[in-house]
């Protein structure tokens, strides 16, 4: 806020540290979000080349066997909890309020609370590698009765999930309040950007699941600390119970970490095709209908426990892929006699479309019993849920932050070092990944500190490889980062003739976000504003 001084006397400004540290603005919020994940999606990435080192070749004894269970577990921890779920919710910030053409979030002390969750439950998760017996070491899937037995590290990693479990909880009805009540004049729900309708039922998804796992960890935590007997069969619990549960919000959690995803590359891809999305309908009813579905389809990780109905978990799981179907036409629709240009934002666009459609294919196999009889706890599942998590969700993370840059922070990120950096994240997945079935059929199991079957040495090589290839395209996102801030702030309000209405405001938006509001008449307003001659014609 200025104020006017008397002449001869400075203003007083706060210092610019306790404007971040006591923020209510979304898009400040937003930031801190994108800040505080990418750094543990950094961490996790560290933690990610540990293993493949480890992996490269048999018998290695790079770290050992109790090093590298904690390892591969905060790993996996780091990458959902602190990066991918939490990376959602940074994006939404910043664009949900201004997607819509509102000024702020609904509750924004509250969202403030939501991001300040976060960083008391990383260092909580993480304070386990100092701690006797080191990190959480059982998964992240926290299975009893191993988890029973594990020390003080996945008490600090119990805590830490319900926290943020709680962030997440709050923040999505937050977003929820946001999108009902604050949508500008003339934006029904069916003119909502598609990223917001995505938001909204990731948030609900949020809101139904999340407490669940918050109960369970409760319920584990009793179990290790208090003398409870939930899950521990050794004191007449049940270790299944624990697998449902957990499951029961796990499953929906795969479609909180993909559905945001989606809807950003839904953005990407019309405004780089100069056409509407084709089937804007279909696609919010495909979103609902996973949404749904996703709370009928959790034993598809539990087949091969004997305890669970498997046609109908098995049937359920097939159906799933029928609304995915339908949003991959919607892609292809979409960029059918398109006029596409190739801009970073939409290379990563088009990576997501064809990696998470082998990611998806993967999972059909994986929910046809027998087959997942032969391939559960393999690395096939490991291939699975890497075409699925980062052919999809971290390249639609990469896509939105090409894409959305020049808004954030009125600046262009290169395009030649985008390009150079998309090249090597696609070469490098396919490279790591794609062998990862073939070892999977092969028999490698999962969550193994090392192997003497020499069969799998010459591929886990070339895995291994793969990673450290996608290790340097980060350099070349990093690169492209800093070179962005060593230049001035050259952006419009609109460099890529988008079709939504944050870009009707200035790069970056004022506090208040919208000098003036376009009139919205359809999902579309600013290229309404830009056609006035087409309007009601499309
Ligand atoms: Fe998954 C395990 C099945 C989507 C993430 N998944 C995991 C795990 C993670 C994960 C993290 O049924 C491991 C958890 C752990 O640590 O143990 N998954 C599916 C299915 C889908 C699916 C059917 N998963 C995701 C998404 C994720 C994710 C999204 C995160 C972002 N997944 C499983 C199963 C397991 C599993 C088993 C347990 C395995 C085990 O043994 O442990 C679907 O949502 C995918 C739908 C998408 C498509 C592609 C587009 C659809 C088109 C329509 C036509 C295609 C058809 C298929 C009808 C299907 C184009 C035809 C078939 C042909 C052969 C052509
Ligand atoms: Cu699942």
């Amino acid at each position: 806020m200025a104020t006017v001084a008397a002449p001869g006397v400075t203003a007083y400004r706060r210092p610019a540290i306790l404007d971040w540290l006591t923020t209510v603005d979304h898009k400040k919020l937003g930031i801190l979000y994108l800040f505080f994940t990418l750094f543990f999606f950094a961490v996790g990435g560290i933690l990610a080349l540990l293993v493949r080192t480890q992996l490269a070749v048999a018998d290695n004894t790079f770290v050992s066997n109790n090093a590298y269970n904690q390892i591969f577990t905060m790993h996996a921890s780091a990458m959902l909890f602190l990066f991918i779920i939490p990376v959602w919710a940074g994006f939404g910030n910043y664009f949900v309020p201004l997607q819509i053409g509102a000024a702020d979030m609904a509750f924004p002390r509250i969202n403030a609370l939501s991001f300040w969750m976060l960083p008391p439950a990383g260092l909580l998760m993480f304070a386990g590698f100092l701690v006797e017996g080191g990190a959480a070491d059982v998964g992240w899937t926290a299975y009893s009765p191993l988890a029973q037995q594990s020390g003080t590290g996945l008490d600090l990693w119990i805590i830490a999930v319900v926290i943020l479990g709680m962030s997440s909880t709050i923040g999505a009805a937050n977003f929820m309040v946001t999108m009902f009540r604050m949508r500008a004049p003339g934006m029904t729900m069916f003119r909502m950007p598609i990223f917001c309708w995505t938001m909204l039922v990731t948030s609900l998804l949020q809101l139904l699941a999340t407490p669940v796992l918050a109960a369970a960890l409760v319920m584990l935590f009793i179990d290790r600390n208090f003398g409870g007997a939930f899950f521990d069969p050794n004191a007449g619990g049940n270790a299944v119970l624990w697998q449902n549960v957990f499951w029961f919000y796990s499953h929906p959690a795969v479609y909180i970490m993909i559905l945001p995803g989606m809807g950003i590359i839904s953005e990407i891809l019309p405004v780089f095709s100069r056409k509407p999305l084709f089937g804007y309908k279909a696609f919010v009813f495909a979103t609902m209908a996973i949404g749904g579905l996703g709370f009928s389809v959790w034993a598809h990780h539990m087949f091969t426990t004997g305890a669970v109905l498997l046609p109908f978990f098995s049937f359920m799981t097939f159906m799933i892929g029928v609304p995915t179907g339908v949003k991959v036409f919607n892609w292809l629709g979409t960029l059918w006699k398109g006029s596409i240009s190739f801009e970073p934002p939409m290379l990563f666009a088009l990576g997501f479309v064809s990696m998470f459609l082998i990611g998806g294919i993967n999972g059909v196999f994986a929910a046809v019993v027998p087959v997942d009889f032969a391939i559960h706890d393999t690395y096939f599942i490991v291939a699975h849920i890497h075409y699925v998590l980062f052919g999809g969700s971290m390249f639609a993370v990469f896509g939105g932050l090409y894409y959305w840059f020049p808004k954030i922070w009125g600046r262009q990120l290169n395009a030649r070092l985008g390009q150079i950096h998309f090249a090597l994240m696609l070469i490098g997945m396919n490279i790591t990944f794609f062998p990862m079935h073939l070892l999977g059929l092969d028999g490698m199991p999962r969550r193994i500190a090392t192997y003497s079957n020499s069969d799998w040495e010459l591929m886990n090589t070339i895995v291994s490889s793969g990673s450290y290839i996608m290790g340097v395209g980060m350099f070349f996102f990093i690169a492209a980062v800093v070179a962005a801030f060593l230049r001035p702030k050259d952006q419009s309000d609109d460099p890529w003739q988008g079709n939504t209405l944050e870009w009707a405001t200035t790069s970056p938006p004022p506090t208040y976000n919208f000098d003036e509001l376009p009139e919205v008449h359809s999902e579309r307003p600013l290229f309404d504003r830009r056609h006035p001659d087409l309007m009601g014609r499309h």
